[in-house]
């Protein structure tokens, strides 16, 4: 029988062409060939990868981007593999960097390269998707092989050409990164001829590698032989900041890195202008749904619907419904100030980037705790508060100036929680 994508059906709606749908979510740059590449991808099970190198030990929300499209292209019933660069990612690849990058050591590599495998089964299913490392053949490749089998196939003045070495040519490229596009055009040849791997796709720095390896794959097998770049925009946010980082830098997807609660708020606090965009981007939620989402944003953004449902499915998708539960627990309960049901794991990452004080575990005089973790300056400032009714110990507002701070009472002897006003939160965490 033969294969029709149409056949796949999601969420209760039939699927177009996965490249239509790619469009309709704005998430298409450029495509090599895309008349024969619509076709190709309407009439088979097509081979689809993508890859990134290890060079940190988790992925980030950036790098969801290309992935989330893979899992799509999964989903319309293709085949989809993901590349960890073990091999590469010693190298590192010079596109959109200014300047050389300091070699990581072999150690290093290995280690990222089982943190990023480990992540990617745990978003993708162990079971759904393939997993390769492209350490595996390019370790096997000896330098007079490499010379003579690809080193002849790539023109310099070409190489020279590619965005990513032209834009570094003043400042100066060694000749290992000046490389790097080779190895990436011998994976997608490699996973081609192993796997019948068509389609490579990666964010939009990733065209001049992508294109590279067709290259090399025309050469190397005839230029009938098809094969796909396809590339997704950069993002770019509506207030013209990078996407991706919080206050606290980086939003990884490693819950020790980002807590859970962290990544929720990450997506809660998008702008109205992006929120729809990323809707598109980050979620599985049909056509409609998002639509309608679209319709809240604009007629009644003050409920933040859109924000909400982003959050709550991006959450769960990389940290599971759980953690979602717990995000929104967290939030009502910082919200209003009834903190007194939070468990010590919501304390930890509802506080992580609160103020935090050690305090004793001996039961003290408020005033004096409020002065000796800190939170008042002086004792005549801690009275006023107190007596002015803005100081609240794990969530009870306290006026009286003989109260007694006793740790042993709440969240398992570990915290204390206080308030100072409307919103100012202190945790103190016994010594
Ligand atoms: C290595 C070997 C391949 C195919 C791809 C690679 C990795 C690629 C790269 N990708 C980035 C990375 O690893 O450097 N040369 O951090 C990022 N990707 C994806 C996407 C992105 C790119 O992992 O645009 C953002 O996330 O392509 O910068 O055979």
């Amino acid at each position: 029988m033969s294969f029709d994508v149409r056949d796949f059906l999601l969420g209760g709606c039939i699927l177009e062409n996965i490249i239509d749908e790619l469009k309709w979510r704005g998430a298409v740059n450029q495509i090599s060939d895309e008349e024969s590449l619509h076709k190709l991808l309407g009439e088979k099970s097509v081979g689809v990868y993508c890859g990134t190198d290890p060079t940190g030990d988790s992925l980030h929300v950036g790098h969801l981007i290309p992935f989330m499209m893979l899992k799509r292209f999964q989903m319309a019933g293709h085949r989809a593999y993901i590349v960890i660069g073990g091999g590469t990612g010693s190298i590192g690849d010079p596109s959109g960097r200014s300047s050389e990058r300091v070699l990581q050591t072999m150690d290093q590599v290995h280690h990222n390269e089982e943190c990023l495998t480990a992540q990617m089964k745990r978003l993708f299913g162990d079971d759904k998707i393939n997993i390769v490392n492209n350490y595996e053949w390019l370790s096997k490749i000896s330098l007079l092989d490499f010379l003579r089998d690809y080193g002849k196939l790539f023109n310099i003045n070409t190489m020279l050409a590619k965005d990513v070495v032209a834009s570094r040519l003043d400042t100066g490229i060694s000749f290992t990164e000046f490389t790097y596009q080779i190895l990436q055009a011998v994976d997608f040849h490699h996973l081609l001829m192993e796997h019948d791997v068509q389609l490579q796709i990666g964010g939009a720095d990733q065209w001049g590698n992508i294109t590279a390896g067709i290259d090399l794959i025309h050469k190397m097998e005839g230029s009938d032989k098809q094969a796909y770049a396809l590339t997704i925009p950069l993002m770019l946010k509506a207030d013209g900041t990078k996407f991706g980082k919080s206050a606290g830098g980086a939003v990884w997807l490693d819950p020790e890195k980002t807590t859970p609660y962290e990544f929720y708020q990450f997506w809660l606090n998008q702008d109205d202008r992006d929120v729809v965009k990323y809707l598109k981007y980050f979620t599985f939620l049909s056509k409609e749904e998002i639509e309608d989402l679209a319709q809240k944003v604009a007629t009644q953004p003050e409920k933040r619907e859109a924000q909400r449902r982003l959050a709550e499915e991006v959450t769960a998708f990389v940290h599971g419904k759980k953690a979602v539960e717990q995000a929104e627990h967290i939030s009502k309960a910082l919200f209003s100030g009834d903190v007194k049901a939070l468990t010590a794991d919501e304390i930890e990452q509802g506080f992580k980037n609160m103020p935090t004080v050690e305090v004793k575990a001996e039961p003290e005089n408020l005033v004096e705790w409020l002065v000796n973790s800190g939170i008042e300056k002086s004792k005549r400032q801690a009275r006023e508060d107190v007596t002015n009714g803005a100081i609240y110990i794990n969530g009870d507002r306290v006026q009286d100036l003989d109260y007694v701070v006793d740790p042993a009472q709440q969240f398992d002897g570990k915290f204390v929680i206080a308030r100072r006003g409307k919103k100012r939160y202190f945790l103190g965490r016994v010594k």
